[in-house]
């Protein structure tokens, strides 16, 4: 048999490159890049390849699972046939939620739901069906600090500015790692080309950031910066550039308020009062601000680093405003809106999703319809005190491990274990779907349709491109949209029978139609057009489109809204608390932060051997001067132990970390009992989020406050030899 050729889009992180597979009959003989998509231009990093061993690894879940508990206690878990599966479920569900109400059932959604065009077009209709308030997502561990900024300045919370890195002179990345993580919300394949092609040009890249990153090693400067102190940079900037005369509002002009106000809101943030609070000094800052407001194209992005702090917002907010402030907002170079053939930003404007309701035992406002996941512990374990409360019952969870994706993940696994029901939508039985009574897996990765509606409309370049299956999906496997359909369509009336009753709609009807209609109508765009051209369409560079874009009710940018400058308040306490600590900094308090490695993917890749094998990556990286203090050795087993839990891992002693600040990745710890992940478990590391609060957010957006949790660390002892 002749070998065949399957290109698609690679759906494992937002760089979205384009693959060139080779396959016999569906047996995959090689994946390399394919050099005929417009934006990837070939380039692929060693994930790709991991959509192979999902595809082949015996460990994924094929069938439904039930979970059967014996009467010694001893778990096992049974194949059922779908329609069981449907029916016990969704009995349950209903009966759940006619004994205690809606809200007694939780959802939680992850984060490859964002990169899974099934999951994102049909999930929605079954949440709907739960008519339950309590949803949860990977997005309040991740970028709603992005959102509340967006919602408040650009009137709508997807309307998310990237960077435009092909045509910037200055590109300044603050809490971002895009040589190991390919890049986020600035979907931008081969970052590391087109990072060199900044320089070959004669332009700079600076990077904050309190880890010497793969990045910065890269860049043409790096400073340190405290962990969770980036708002008081951001602010002396704004600073600076009002008292140094240096804000070129450019072609905005006349669509910008609030600018007075936002003067004397930073006017006290002096340089030379934050340095000391944030490591930078104010030189350093001074000199910053003047080359990012005195080149003609620069963009000033940050991502995780700066989004799950305390102050995530705000950061978001100032971030934005500073590139307004100096004409780098919507001009090529600088921070620029995608014009997507396929927009989740839509036409009609969004109404404020915010604070219309809280979380019923910390009274966290909702946002965007969620409340904060910091939380979901708590809404489990607490049970009512006022007649009325209704704690969570039961979890229905979708593409997630929030068990070692969310802060104290040590409760969380407590509390998934006391409920009196859950269902997972996932491939693999991990460390939270471990939970479960049942998991539905969907068919996925090359066994699926996909058209990146999230990354297309996040990329620094207008394309567009459809990938169909390699194979059609097994027999017996249903696709996630299916599943949700199911789902929904079971929910929503007792008698349902597949037989007989409507049948689940194929999301790719409302691709077409939104491809058709939208905004490359004249281009002929269509799902069959993207199948005709399956190396991608390219659809052009950024354009600048404001005012148009925007959504706000004014038609205008206020920099300067009511929500920020009273959390500037919150900031100037802890500005003050931390001015008169600066010493509690030091040893034997270190600040905690979280990495990514190119060869991880969150929690989940960590079954394909070939991405996990070789030294061990889930180290503690510690400071030479911190080391010494504690007396670590490179290699040596720490402990960590924070307010909230403790984990052992060996230390890795390097330069590259800022002194008073420790760095783990995330994603790890795979020594939970009952999961069903072979090479994982073998390579089982420790979680970060057994360390880190959940009582610490952003009071704005709710998302948590990640990075920079006080953490002590000291050396295990050797046993001795007797
Ligand atoms: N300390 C710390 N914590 C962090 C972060 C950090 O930087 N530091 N980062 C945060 C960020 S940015 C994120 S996005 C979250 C991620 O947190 P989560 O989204 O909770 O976790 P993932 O590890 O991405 O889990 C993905 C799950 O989806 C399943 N899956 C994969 N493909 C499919 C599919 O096609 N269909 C279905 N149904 N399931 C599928 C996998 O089996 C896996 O169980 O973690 C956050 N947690
Ligand atoms: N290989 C790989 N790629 C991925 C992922 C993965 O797990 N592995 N995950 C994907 C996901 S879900 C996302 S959201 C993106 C994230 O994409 P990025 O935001 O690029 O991800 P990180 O590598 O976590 O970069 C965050 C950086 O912030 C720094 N940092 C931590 N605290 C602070 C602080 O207080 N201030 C400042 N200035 N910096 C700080 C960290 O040292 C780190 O270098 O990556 C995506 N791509
Ligand atoms: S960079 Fe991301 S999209 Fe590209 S091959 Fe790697 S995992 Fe896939
Ligand atoms: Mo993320």
């Amino acid at each position: 048999m002749d070998v065949q050729i399957h290109y698609r889009a690679c759906n494992l992180c937002e760089a979205i490159c384009g693959l060139d597979i080779k396959h016999l009959n569906g047996q995959v003989v090689s994946i390399a890049g394919d050099k005929e998509d417009p934006f990837s231009r070939g380039h692929i990093c060693p994930k790709a390849v991991a959509l192979k061993d999902v595809y082949e690894d015996p460990d994924r879940l094929r069938k439904p699972q039930k979970k059967v508990v014996a009467a010694d206690g001893g778990v096992s878990w049974a194949e059922i046939g779908w329609e069981q599966a449907f029916r016990e479920v969704t009995d349950r569900l209903r009966a759940i939620r006619a004994e205690s109400g809606p809200n007694a059932i939780g959802f939680y959604g992850g984060n490859p739901s964002v990169h899974n065009s099934g999951t994102l077009l049909c999930a929605p209709g079954f949440i709907k069906a739960l008519r339950t308030r309590t949803i949860f997502s990977a997005s309040s561990v991740d970028q709603y600090p992005h959102h509340f900024a967006a919602w408040q300045l650009f009137g709508h919370p997807a309307l998310l500015p990237v960077p435009d890195i092909d045509r910037t002179d200055l590109w300044i990345i603050i809490g971002g790692n895009p040589i190991a993580s390919n890049g986020s919300i600035m979907t931008a394949p081969d970052v590391a080309n087109r990072l060199k092609a900044i320089q070959k040009r004669g332009g700079n890249v600076i990077v904050i950031d309190p880890r010497r990153t793969e990045t910065a090693l890269r860049a043409d400067a790096h400073h340190f910066i405290r962990p969770g102190t980036d708002v008081y940079l951001l602010l002396a900037m704004a600073q600076v550039l009002f008292a140094e005369n240096l804000v070129r509002l450019g072609r905005l002009a006349s669509i910008i308020d609030g600018l007075d106000r936002l003067r004397d809101a930073v006017a006290d943030f002096t340089p030379e009062r934050v340095a000391g609070v944030t490591g930078i000094a104010a030189d350093t800052i001074r000199q910053l601000t003047r080359d990012f407001a005195q080149a003609e194209r620069a963009a000033l992005y940050g991502r995780v680093g700066v989004s799950v702090q305390s102050f995530g917002s705000l950061c978001l907010w100032l971030i934005n405003v500073l590139n307004t402030l100096t004409g780098h907002l919507d001009e090529p170079g600088g921070m620029m809106f995608s014009s997507p053939a396929f927009d989740i930003v839509g036409k009609r404007q969004l109404y404020a999703k915010h604070n219309r309701y809280r979380s019923r035992v910390s009274g966290y406002p909702e946002f965007m319809s969620e409340l904060p996941v910091s939380c979901l512990a708590e809404e489990i374990l607490t049970p009512a005190r006022t007649e009325g409360e209704q704690p969570i019952r039961a979890m229905v969870t979708s593409c997630g491990n929030p068990v070692l994706s969310t802060p104290n993940g040590g409760q969380l696994d407590t509390a998934l274990g006391q409920l009196d029901f859950m269902v997972s939508v996932d491939i693999y039985r991990n460390e939270t779907t471990r939970h479960a009574d049942y998991i539905l897996p969907p068919a996925t990765g090359l066994e699926t349709a996909h058209y990146d509606l999230t990354f297309h409309a996040l990329a620094i370049r207008n394309t567009s491109r459809y990938s169909d299956p390699m194979v059609p999906k097994p027999d017996g496997m249903l696709y996630d949209w299916e599943i949700y359909e199911y789902l929904r369509l079971y929910l929503e009336d007792e008698q349902y029978d597949q037989h007989t009753g409507p049948q689940p709609e194929n999301p790719e009807q409302k691709i077409d139609l939104a491809l058709r209609y939208g905004r490359y109508k004249d281009q002929n765009l269509s799902v069959q057009t993207l199948r005709d051209n399956p190396h991608g369409i390219d659809l052009g560079p950024l354009q600048s489109q404001l005012p148009d874009r925007l959504m706000t009710a004014s038609n205008r940018i206020d920099v300067a809204t009511a929500p920020f400058l009273t959390d500037l308040d919150r900031a100037r306490k802890n500005f003050d608390w931390l001015a008169a600590n600066t010493d509690d900094r030091t040893p034997p308090q270190l600040h905690l932060i979280s990495r990514r490695h190119l060869r991880d993917n969150n929690s989940w890749l960590h079954n394909a051997y070939r991405l996990v094998k070789g030294p061990n990556r889930c180290t503690l990286q510690i400071n030479p001067v911190d080391a010494a203090r504690l007396a670590i050795a490179d290699g040596q087993k720490v402990r960590v132990a924070s307010r909230v839990g403790r984990v052992e891992l060996s230390a890795e002693v390097t330069t590259d970390m800022m002194p008073g600040v420790v760095s783990m990745p995330h994603g790890y710890g795979h020594n939970r009992p009952g999961i069903r992940l072979g090479v994982a478990q073998a390579h089982a590391g420790v979680s970060i989020n057994d360390l880190t609060d959940e009582t610490l957010l952003d009071a704005l957006s709710g998302n948590a406050a990640l990075t920079g949790v006080a953490v002590t660390v000291s050396p295990v002892a050797v046993p001795e030899l007797v």
